[in-house]
């Protein structure tokens, strides 16, 4: 079947390492590290975007946490897997004739969008983590439309390749491939062992951002759960929220100016000073912030119940509530919860972390916080509540 085309480049590629083999067991692990990143960003995409059929648990409360954690773990380790992958099969990048015929010239066009995809995928993620914008498109969008792009290329090669590599794999068969390295058993497995190095290391890097007894040696890690004011990393400030002015907090956000208004569908809007909400019913909870962005840590939050508030408003039938800030433009300025996700007894609106009134950079003078919620629908500054 697969017949050898003669490579245009010759000996430069006379590396026992462009192998059929090697490049079937890098395919196979990328699958899998692939498919769950995949996953766990398309789940992501649901949580925050979440059409009329999907309505996010609550529960277990560190499940997003774990989903995200492994979305940029997978997509991280991917990085060496997919540098490897390049070099094991470059010999086959330009070949000759370029397509002998209409199915491999196909095969050879689904290569791009699954090799430029994965590039553009792993880069902007990874400066996603280091929040460094580089470029004027929106990163979740871009990010999420390319996933789909790369998913196709993906599907395609995987159906191009897999008889292929699976002979290879399961005879450890190197003739009957596209590749003509014959692999030395010793250099494979250097190579392997590197390759396995790499991964090691940038995950030990990079995953004490969300695993706590890790932190110490993640080197590499964008956030250290621990830094930032009352032990909790902080992504939009105050300041940045445009809730800053000559150094002092907006008065909006003062105890005798601060109002809780609940609205939306209801006959006539409800007010709560900051004093009505200490007066009310205080629960405590133990629950983490998941950012998106791979980082999370845990804090012990205590407020009241956000059904408590609506049922003190005379709200007690909803299909969603709409979270606003007091924060007046910017992206994640407000947040959606579902009835189902209001009614669990942890879905706060916080007023203490820790024993101690919010920080205003975590919100003060009242934040949302829930159970497995994505960071980013953690509204802090609350002001207000449309009920729909
Ligand atoms: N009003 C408002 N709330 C917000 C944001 C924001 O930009 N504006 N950012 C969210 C994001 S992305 C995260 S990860 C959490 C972080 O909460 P923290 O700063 O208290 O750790 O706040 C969320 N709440
Ligand atoms: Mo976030």
């Amino acid at each position: 079947m697969a017949t050898v085309h003669t490579s245009l480049v010759g000996d430069r590629y006379a590396s026992s390492l462009h192998d059929t083999r090697i490049a079937a067991l890098l395919g196979t692990i990328l699958g899998v590290t692939f498919t769950i990143c995949f996953a766990t960003g398309l789940l992501s995409h649901l949580i925050q975007n979440p059409p009329a059929w999907f309505d996010w648990t609550t529960r277990p409360a560190g499940l997003y946490r774990i989903t995200q954690g492994l979305h940029v773990a997978t997509g991280l380790a991917s990085i060496p897997l997919v540098l490897a992958k390049l070099y094991v099969v470059a010999p086959r990048f330009w070949p000759w004739p370029p397509a002998p015929d209409l199915a491999k010239g196909l095969e050879r066009l689904m290569l791009f969008p699954m090799v430029a995809g994965a590039v553009f995928l792993l880069m902007t993620g990874t400066l996603d983590t280091f929040q460094w914008y580089p470029w004027a498109f929106s990163f979740p969008k871009a990010h999420y439309w390319a996933s789909w792009i790369f998913m196709g290329g993906l599907v395609a090669h995987i159906g191009s390749k897999y008889a292929v590599s699976w002979a290879a794999l399961k005879r450890d068969d190197r003739s009957g491939g596209e590749l003509e390295g014959k692999a030395d058993p010793a250099e494979r497995r250097k190579f392997l062992t590197a390759v396995g190095v790499g991964v090691g290391a940038i995950t030990v890097a990079t995953v004490g951002q969300t695993l706590r007894p890790l932190r110490a040696i993640s080197a590499l890690a964008p956030r250290d759960p621990e830094v930032g004011p009352q032990g909790l990393p902080v992504n939009k400030t105050a300041a940045g929220a445009g809730l800053m002015s000559d150094g002092q907090p907006d008065e909006r956000l003062s105890p005798e100016i601060y109002r809780l208004r609940i609205g939306g569908k209801m006959d006539s809007p409800v007010e709560f000073t900051l004093a009505d909400l200490q007066a009310m019913d205080q629960t405590t909870a133990t629950l983490p912030i998941a950012c998106v962005e791979g980082w999370s840590a845990s804090g012990t939050w205590t407020g009241v119940k956000l059904k408590e508030v609506l049922a003190q408003a005379g709200v007690t039938d909803f299909d969603d509530v709409e979270i606003g800030s007091i924060q007046e433009g910017g992206s994640y300025r407000s947040s959606e919860v579902s009835f189902a996700q209001a009614a669990d007894d942890e879905t706060l609106l916080a007023l203490q972390l820790n024993g101690e009134p919010l920080h205003i950079q975590h919100g003060y003078p009242l934040r949302l916080i829930a159970p497995a919620r994505p960071g980013v629908l953690q509204t802090k500054w609350v002001g207000e509540i449309a009920v729909r």
